[in-house]
């Protein structure tokens, strides 16, 4: 019964109906006349599929036409784009381009969106990159809740960070951070998104200079950057945007406080040795040993409230970074002295840190340690203001002794790395060595149950996990390993996602997912109904870069080939099935720009624009305006054509563009 009922939350009356007669019958071991569900009791007995199964794919089998409940946005590792995943379902939606050029959203090859690619203020170097290592996306909050207007993601290869406009999922902005050259924990967002944190990961010498290994503890340095994100641009505004200067500890992974924490940011780190590394022949200890020592690295306490005050009265220096741009900076002594900066131990070898929805707890695992660590923000607050401290670091940053900032330290198992949690006061822990997913309860500080998960689990995902209400019913293991979960595709494996039923007293491991692009880390978890995106953009002749109607849209009738000295301008019109003009003629050397407005109104009416020979794809969605840009350097005749099936006769949705060669 308790199995029925269960279902029967998944898919209503009906579904009560059929899990019964299915699932009874399993259980008696004898498929008798049910009538129109004798065969699919058959083919359950013949895949030898147990109840328990039977359960798992009526709580994630959608029939067509059925929406899934909740929307994941996925990292998708090194190809540089987010994932978008139906839950529970799990089917693949959408992947988002956002690092990476990507032909079919015709992303890096439409003039307008290229230079969103090349970001607004990066280095040359950053520029020309066309792969990421996205890590952590962050949807908006408003007051501690998703509100699933944008979505953020940081590159930990190249320190970007990455705005996508959830109107229409697709990519506005990428910015690059001038201190240095990576970040791990990016994308998180302050309560309001008023900031994106991005925290550095390997140290180097600040704004991109150089300094021998020998100057480390000199010159290298960390930050913990606060992209200021102006919500009605939706844009991060790099001139109202800081970073706090943070010694050369290894930043890892932030969270922003919320409700009783908000105006604080929780940083881990790790080599608070300040290894360098062995250079060959050397007797140092390798990375891996030598930023293993300690058996407590540091908390990193940000006050980012006070700091935005330091900020407005001055006292952030300006500094100019990696390709001459400037980001304001509070430098470590200031960020200490007026404890913006403190420190509180943490054990041993620090990664993860999730603050609890009420905002009273932070929680923090250890890759070599058994625990969950609990800190207390009051705790942590009494001693900032009583100026309980028990020491400095060697940069002066103020201590809070362990006993003084710890709440419990709940045993869970080896590796804790991250914790979501439920509606219900309990924590989800990935546990990486053990590969388990621990439940824990907030409070109570005590284990309830751990749940083997394949293979290596590092991030875990919550449904509305992050925010100050999380939903409960669904969590997802991003397992790093898959092993020997599906079918053998050769020597490099998929990642797996195993979504797990949360909603009774114990997790049940329900469906596995092969993800099979990149290493995903994070993931956030939306409620469907919270997002409103666009089906066709709202007006005909939209630029999805501006959002904004463009002033080189194009209506029917309208469509025209005008030149200006040496560029060729076409303003055209794309519609089930042709463009206009179709035959397009320029001299060898000339400039083309065009405009290509799809005046279409339907959904789904999507067309391509192709063209061989040009490296140019664009996909021209109903309503937009596609941007074309290239100078006509190579004679001949050369085709374009509608690159999506848009129609019968769309092969016929073709057209020439005549280079003549240059006259001698
Ligand atoms: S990290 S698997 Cu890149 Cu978020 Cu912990
Ligand atoms: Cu338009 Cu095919």
């Amino acid at each position: 019964m308790v199995k029925i009922k269960k279902v029967s939350k998944v898919l209503g009356g009906i579904g009560l109906f059929i899990a019964g007669l299915f699932i009874g019958s399993l259980i008696l071991g004898n498929i008798t006349a049910q009538g129109p569900y004798d065969r699919a009791l058959e083919i359950a007995k013949a895949r030898q599929l147990n109840p328990d199964a039977v359960e798992n794919a009526l709580k994630t089998y959608h029939p067509t036409g059925v929406l899934d409940e909740y929307i994941m946005f996925s990292s998708g590792g090194h190809s540089g784009q987010v994932i978008v995943i139906g839950i529970p379902s799990m089917r693949i939606l959408k992947y988002i381009a956002v690092f990476t050029p990507e032909p079919w959203q015709g992303y890096g090859f439409d003039a307008e969106n290229k230079k969103v690619l090349q970001g607004t203020n990066c280095d040359p170097l950053r520029a020309k990159l066309t792969w990421a290592d996205t890590h952590h996306p962050a949807i908006s909050e408003t007051n501690g809740d998703y509100d699933g207007q944008f979505l953020f993601i940081g590159d930990k290869a190249n320190a970007r960070i990455a705005v996508i406009d959830l109107r229409d999922f697709e990519t506005k902005q990428i910015v690059c951070n001038p201190l240095g050259y990576s970040n791990h924990g990016a994308a998180f967002v302050t309560p309001n998104s008023e900031y994106i944190i991005e925290p550095s990961q390997y140290a180097v010498p600040q704004g991109g200079a150089y300094a021998p290994l020998s100057e480390y503890e000199k010159k290298y340095r960390g930050f913990i950057t606060f992209w200021y994100f102006d919500r009605k641009a939706g844009r991060i505004i790099p001139e109202k945007s800081f970073a706090v200067e943070a010694p050369p500890y290894w930043q890892d992974l932030c969270d922003a406080g919320k409700l009783e924490s908000y105006g604080f940011a929780f940083c881990n780190s790790f080599n608070s040795e300040m290894a360098t590394g062995k250079p060959l022949g050397s007797p140092n200890p390798l990375f891996e040993v030598g930023a293993s020592q300690n058996d407590m690295d540091y908390l990193h306490i940000v006050n980012w409230k006070k700091a935005e005050e330091i900020v407005a009265k001055g006292g952030a220096k300006e500094v100019v970074g990696i390709g001459g741009f400037k980001i304001k900076v509070i430098p470590l002594d200031v960020a200490a002295k007026e404890r913006i900066l403190v420190f509180t131990p943490e054990p041993k070898s620090p990664h993860g840190v999730d603050v609890s929805p009420d905002g009273k707890w932070i929680v923090v695992g250890g890759k070599l340690d058994t625990h969950a660590t609990v800190y207390s923000i009051q705790k942590i607050k009494d001693a900032i203001e009583k100026g309980k401290f028990e020491g400095k670091d060697k940069f002066g940053v103020p201590i809070i002794a362990f006993k003084d900032s710890v709440e419990a330290q709940v045993p869970i198992g080896l590796g804790p790395l991250h914790t979501v949690f439920d509606n219900k006061g309990f924590a989800y822990t990935s546990v990486f060595i053990e590969s388990v997913v621990a439940k824990w309860k907030v409070g109570e500080w005590k284990l309830y149950e751990k749940l083997p998960v394949h293979y290596n689990i590092g991030h875990i995902a919550a449904a509305e996990g992050d925010t100050v209400s999380p939903d409960g019913k669904w969590v997802v293991a991003l397992n790093k390993w898959a092993i020997d979960r599906f079918s053998p595709v050769g020597p490099l494996h998929p990642q797996n996602f195993q979504l797990v039923d949360i909603s009774g007293d114990k997790m049940k491991l329900v469906y596995d997912m092969p993800i099979p692009l990149g290493e995903p880390h994070y993931a956030q978890i939306i409620k469907a109904d919270k997002l409103k995106p666009w089906t066709v953009y709202p007006e005909v002749g939209w630029d999805p870069v501006k959002q904004a109607k463009s002033p080189y849209a194009t209506a029917l009738g309208k469509e025209r080939i005008e030149r200006k000295g040496k560029t060729v301008y076409v303003y055209a019109t794309a519609i089930r099935s042709h463009f206009t003009p179709e035959i397009i003629e320029v001299e060898e050397g000339d400039k083309v720009v065009m405009y290509i407005t799809n005046v279409e109104r339907a959904r789904d009416a999507t067309h391509g624009f192709a063209l061989g020979g040009y490296n140019i794809n664009l996909s021209i969605e109903p309503g937009e305006v596609g941007f074309v840009e290239f100078v006509a350097d190579k004679p001949g005749v050369f085709p374009f054509y509608c690159s999506e099936f848009c129609s019968a006769l769309h092969l016929e949705m073709a057209g020439y563009l005549i280079v003549k060669p240059k006259k001698e």
